[in-house]
């Protein structure tokens, strides 16, 4: 745990009183601007605060990078294609723990704080969980002190801008970079050239050896950008490296000679096309080439660029490559670094096979992050051969040799060896990644413990009998210090003020808050701050989708890609019954509802399209029909990202987490609302087990299958008629999807959605676990009537979350799995 839970201590020059801050921001402006403070715009403000907190920033990074340099200390390079950032400016001043001296600072120069704070644009370069979870344990292996580097691309157009038009989703580029970014330090001098395509050659050396040359191959230049992340509450400062792929040859004038200017202008614009755009699937993998080209080029300017570091140590030996670093590969996507190592070990350092092997798998971790089958990377052998003609000829290698070990385990079954061999067998034959990545990792982990046990279960059920102790659990976690700190302020001083600061790096003190739960002027001021929160999240609402919501009503916030093992459209199918029964008794009484939806789905998918589509038509017609006086309000909110979660959170009191067992690996944003005192409405999957447990059964609103329920359903023949048929209320709510009653009659646009829950088999199960969740909500209402009881539920919520800190999380990665220390 860090030092100094208070103040930092820095011996760095510049100062951080607010004079100072203030200072800096008018020098940044005019010299590093050219602007005076009548002609700033308030980008220019901005940007000018972000040199200012940067230079401080700067202190720090260039110490931390001297320590570790001299300490020879192990570091781990955790290597993804995806790091959902959100944005840094208020975040890098909370961890520097100068966010109150630059408010002050900024109100000294006439300035709304808030306005500048969110002038800065979302740094988008992710998909989803998988990507934040990766700047979750950015920061929080910053703010333990441990040696990190973070691996990625520095795409140019990061997740896309969702505008909701007539109800449907319609992607818009995301231009990130329009103005620039002030957090960026571009290190042209590490750059690095990349080969692709070409073709693998055998040829014998001059001792005899067969050796492979890797020929007539396409080249890039991968430039490297840095991206500091600050450490809470200490001196650390370690860095994001992120590649942007350029044209190897600025120009080929070869080429431009021979007349091809055009060719010459198109095979620079190619060079620059590799980083261009994140692809925006979050489970099904598309097996493009682009896709393919981007994981290797990133994997060999990142291997190439830890290498050169540690050329750099003194007397630097391959056996002791692995006491200088330890490589972690977020999901499959970066897997090819397994081959891309031994490429570099055999063919350009002349190691032998097992030493380079030995290395291997010493070095590389693998975390997995969902049993979809649509999401396991496997790429079609021909297209691999093309791009990657050497490193399909080292996987062919490691294939054979691994099967050896399965024949010497399993005498005789083919049956075993064609399950395990990282070659799926068929016409084409593919390469199956995640077999590559279990066979070369010394530890493979899933994230959380039910989904860590049905990897060790089903998906990877050979390879834990074959490997007993490689597969281990690693719970997920959250940073604190962005999802409770900076995004719920109010919360945070009054946790402060009621235990103290120190949760901030030691989630679990938050345990300190059980015994205030039934106390009343702390429940009044709980209850306080999250009406607050949700006062400023209506005028956002209002501003955003034109909705007026009541603050006084309950709300209730599914925020999470859209997928329908999610269950977006269970959620709704039961706001459909709950407006119907309305309608049916106007009178009832029920607590008044906001359902808060936000959500984007990839462009190619059609269903999630449809379900947001039949979100927004529904709440178009239920927000606008005054037969129910404002009971029931619907609202999707476009464009879902960090920055907008950072304002969805503090103010939601229902979280919901209602994905069909077995299918949400984990989950964060599970974490992220119970921490910010949100009850759970949600089933046995993923995290929601633990949370569970960690918070009580009676703190928490459980329903639905388990997982075994939803495999013997399956194994039995599912028929969601018979559902159908049995229930009214899900009868009348499929009916009215279509029969056209939510979009003006015209019952073509939503009736994909009704015959995907019938006749396409209702493939997780939503008519199946509709009762169960029915039953539930109307607990919920009659629950959160009894605020003394509801204020007790979610203050103990928040106070039992300890557990699910990032920091949590990356002490157990750094203590089983890299073996690093922090560097104090
Ligand atoms: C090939 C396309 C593709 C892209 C991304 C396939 C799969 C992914 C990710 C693995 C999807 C993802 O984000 N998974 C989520 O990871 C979180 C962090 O561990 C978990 O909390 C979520 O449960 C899981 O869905």
């Amino acid at each position: 745990m860090p030092s100094n839970l208070t103040q930092p201590s820095f011996k760095f020059t510049l100062e951080n009183s607010p004079d100072s801050i203030k200072e800096s921001i008018l020098n940044h402006l005019k010299y590093s601007l050219a602007r005076d403070t009548h002609t700033a715009t308030l980008h220019d403000w901005w940007w000018s605060t972000c040199l200012a907190i940067q230079d401080r920033v700067m202190e720090r990074f260039i110490s931390t990078m001297g320590k570790q340099t001299a300490s020879g200390a192990r570091r781990v390079y955790y290597l993804s294609l995806e790091y959902l950032m959100g944005r840094l400016i208020k975040n890098n001043l909370t961890s520097l723990g100068i966010l109150p001296n630059a408010i002050e600072a900024l109100k000294d120069l006439g300035l709304n704080p808030e306005d500048v704070l969110s002038e800065e644009v979302d740094m988008g370069l992710g998909n989803g969980g998988l990507g934040r979870l990766a700047a979750c344990f950015m920061d929080s292996l910053a703010t333990l002190d441990y040696p990190a580097v973070g691996y990625g691309i520095y795409y140019e157009y990061g997740l896309f801008e969702q505008q909701i038009k007539d109800g449907q989703q319609h992607e818009c580029p995301d231009n990130w970079l329009k103005f620039g970014n002030p957090w960026v330090i571009t290190r042209k001098e590490h750059a690095v050239t990349v080969n692709l395509y070409g073709r693998a050659e055998e040829r014998v050396d001059q001792d005899g050896k067969k050796r492979y040359f890797w020929v007539d191959t396409a080249k890039l230049t991968g430039v490297p950008h840095d991206i500091p992340i600050v450490g809470y509450g200490t001196e650390t400062v370690n860095f994001l490296r992120l590649w942007e792929s350029r044209a190897h040859a600025e120009f080929d004038f070869d080429i431009f000679n021979r007349g091809g200017y055009i060719d010459a202008v198109q095979e620079k614009m190619r060079g620059e096309t590799v980083t261009k755009v994140l692809y925006p699937n979050d489970v099904t993998e598309t097996g493009k080439e682009l896709r393919l080209v981007q994981q290797y080029f990133f994997v060999a300017c990142s291997i190439h660029d830890i290498i050169r570091r540690f050329k750099k140590t003194p007397s630097w030996q391959w056996k002791n490559f692995s006491k200088h670093a330890t490589l972690q590969l977020n999901d499959t996507h970066p897997s090819v670094a397994v081959a891309e190592l031994m490429r570099v070990l055999v063919d350009e350092e002349s190691l032998s096979w097992d030493e380079a092997w030995g290395i291997c798998t010493e070095v590389f971790n693998y975390t997995n992050h969902t049993l979809l089958p649509e999401a396991l990377e496997k790429w079609p052998l021909p297209l691999f051969q093309k791009v990657l003609p050497r490193h399909l000829l080292i996987i062919y290698e490691i294939n054979s040799r691994f099967l050896q070990k399965v024949a010497q385990k399993w005498p005789g079954d083919l049956e075993k060896m064609r399950n395990l061999s990282i070659i799926e067998e068929g016409a084409p034959q593919y390469v199956r990644m995640a077999h590559l990545a279990v066979i070369a990792s010394r530890y493979v982990n899933g994230v959380a413990a039910l989904h860590t046990d049905l990897l060790k279960r089903f998906l990877f059920a050979d390879f834990n009998a074959l490997y007993p102790k490689k597969i281990q659990n690693k719970t997920n976690g959250i940073t604190p210090r962005r999802w409770l700190k900076a995004c719920n302020p109010n919360l945070s001083a009054l946790v402060d003020e009621t235990i103290g600061p120190e949760w901030t790096t030691n989630l679990d003190k938050l345990v300190g808050l059980e015994k205030h739960a039934s106390d009343k002027s702390f429940q009044e001021r709980f209850a306080k701050i999250k009406r607050q929160n949700k006062e400023v999240l209506s005028e956002l609402i209002l501003e955003k989708c034109g909705v007026s919501v009541d603050p006084d009503s309950l709300f209730d916030v599914q925020i999470k890609r859209l997928h329908e093992y999610k269950r977006q459209h269970l959620n709704l199918l039961n706001i459909i019954a709950a407006y119907q029964e309305l309608l049916d008794n106007p009178g009832m009484d029920i607590v008044p509802r906001v359902f808060i939806f936000s959500a984007k789905a990839a462009p190619g998918y059609y269903m999630a399209k449809k379900i947001i589509h039949a979100i927004n038509a529904v709440g178009e017609v239920i927000n606008r029909d005054h037969r129910i006086k404002g009971k029931l309000k619907v609202v999707f909110i476009p464009n879902y990202s960090v920055s907008l979660a950072e304002k969805i959170v503090p103010a939601a009191e229902v979280s919901e987490q209602i994905s069909t067992a077995g299918k949400e690996a984990s989950g964060t944003g599970n974490m992220k609302l119970s921490l910010n005192g949100a009850l759970t409405i949600g089933t046995l999957d993923g995290a929601n087990v633990e949370i569970m447990e960690a918070v009580g059964r009676e703190n928490f609103f459980l329903f639905g299958m388990t997982v075994e329920e939803v495999n013997a359903l399956w194994a039995r023949g599912y028929n969601p008629y018979d559902f159908y048929n049995s229930n009214h209320a899900i009868k009348r709510a499929l009916d009215s999807l279509s029969g056209g009653y939510w979009t003006s009659g015209d019952y073509q646009s939503l009736q994909p959605l009704a015959n995907n829950l019938l006749q396409g088999g209702d493939p997780f199960m939503v008519l199946a676990d509709f009762n169960a969740y029915r039953e539930t909500q109307r607990k919920i209402d009659a629950a959160y009537r009894d605020q003394t009881k509801w204020q007790k539920m979610a203050i103990l919520n928040t106070a039992r979350m300890g557990k699910f800190s990032s920091d949590r999380t990356i002490q157990e990665y750094a203590d089983d799995i890299w073996g690093i220390k922090p560097l104090k």
